[in-house]
């Protein structure tokens, strides 16, 4: 069976999980250890890749989530969801780097938007990823100090002065995209639709998520997906 190794609420994880539940492929997660890394040793070049995620099928070892995808895309023929013409797959690929350069970039400053928020969101992250549980606390605690400053500056960086308003117009780009399509791939998602939507899922469970509910008729577009993802 195919492994995913991976971090549960790593945005670039998520973007793969919502490929391989789209077309029904069975794998199995495993969580790495991210002080340690210490279940990629036994995968060729990963320990050196030091990044996740990282997926093993058989023998082949893939790194990278856009590489990833494709290559599942390639392999495994159950919905398609990279266009066969050059035309589409330009496309396409403006959406995805849209994605990874800007959503992707303006998601820690507002899951790290203050102190309070760090706290929640690291309380989940410590939850879920594999850390000790006698150490969950202080790591939740360093990490939502240490990452609001991080989120802030990275903000600052980017001419951002509210992340909130900065995270709708972002999704508002997405959905004047769609320009009243079901899916940005028509009537059916593709990649471009599972990247984002992946990528969305790593916050489903931090605060931010009510104020992305409100964003229609993104989240109604949000929900299309998730239906599709089970
Ligand atoms: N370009 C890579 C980025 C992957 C990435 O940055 N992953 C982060 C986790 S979200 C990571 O593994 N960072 C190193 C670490 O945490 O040790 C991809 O698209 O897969």
């Amino acid at each position: 069976m195919i492994k995913l190794y991976q971090y549960e609420v790593c945005p670039y994880c998520c973007k793969v999980k919502a490929v391989l539940d789209y077309k029904k492929i069975a794998y199995e997660k495993i969580e790495v250890n991210p002080m340690t890394h210490e279940e990629l040793a036994s995968v060729p070049g990963a320990i050196e890749y030091d990044k996740v995620p990282v997926l093993v099928d058989g023998e082949k070892v893939v790194f990278e989530s856009n590489d990833i995808i494709r290559y599942l895309d390639q392999k495994y023929s159950k919905n398609p969801i990279v266009a066969l013409d050059a035309k589409g797959r330009l496309v396409q690929d403006k959406w995805i780097q849209f994605v990874d350069d800007e959503l992707v970039q303006i998601l820690p400053g507002n899951i790290y938007r203050s102190l309070t928020e760090s706290l929640d969101s690291f309380k989940y992250i410590t939850k879920v990823g594999k850390f000790p549980r006698w150490k969950r606390y202080y790591l939740a605690l360093g990490g939502a100090v240490a990452m609001t400053i991080v989120a802030k500056k990275g903000m600052k960086k980017r001419g951002i002065t509210d992340p909130r308003k900065a995270l709708s117009d972002t999704l508002q780009k997405w959905s004047q995209g769609m320009a009243g399509k079901k899916f940005m791939g028509g009537d059916r998602p593709d990649i471009s639709d599972l990247v984002c939507a992946g990528t969305l899922t790593a916050v489903h469970e931090m605060k931010v998520w009510d104020f992305i509910a409100e964003q229609k008729p993104v989240a109604d577009w949000y929900q299309r997906m998730a239906s599709l993802l089970n």
